[in-house]
């Protein structure tokens, strides 16, 4: 079963990561220097899935909630331990699902995102020591006006509850 998920893994290799820039459709409003209490931003349900053997990327997801009266601009994330996270979303191109980067992602003031299968989620490279299941890492989220916020990510293993995932996450080897 395992074998039969790589060969499907590396299948689905192929360059579907496309670098894009345009990303600000959810942004109509460019407002900075308002400064966002903290207790308001609040992230739940933080889960970041263990590498898979010869895997150099892994996901990771949670639901941000927005409830100050500010807009929030994401604008980078970390995780305890691993050398790079970037924010990606997927999005629909001639009937393909492909995934790219962005580079802000606007939550309005009293919404939520989910970062989840198949939409926004985080991709992870470069672990400086192994994620085992079990195990929690720091989760910090960084908002365009300087402010963070962090919350403690959940390690999960592929069976654990990530088996909906693959279907909808494309890898990429870069
Ligand atoms: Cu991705």
């Amino acid at each position: 079963m395992f074998a039969k998920f790589m060969a499907l893994a590396s299948g689905l290799a192929v360059s579907t990561f496309a670098l894009s820039h345009q990303h600000n459709e959810h942004s109509t409003h460019e407002s900075s220097g308002q400064v966002q209490n903290e207790a308001h931003i609040v992230i739940t349900d933080a889960k970041v899935r263990a590498f898979l053997p010869a895997s150099r990327s892994t996901a990771a997801y949670f639901t941000l909630n927005n409830r100050s009266h500010n807009d929030l601009e994401l604008v980078k994330a970390t995780i305890k331990g691993l050398g790079r996270v970037e924010i990606h979303e997927h999005v629909h191109h001639n009937g393909m699902m492909k995934m790219q980067q962005v580079n802000k992602l606007t939550v309005a003031a009293n919404e939520q995102v989910k970062f989840q299968p198949g939409g926004y989620h985080l991709m992870a490279f470069d672990p400086e020591y192994a994620l085992k299941a079990g195990e929690k890492r720091k989760l910090t989220l960084h908002f365009a006006n300087g402010s963070h916020v962090f919350t403690m990510i959940d390690v999960v293993s592929l069976k654990d509850s990530f088996k909906k995932v693959e279907k909808a996450h494309h890898h990429h080897e870069d």
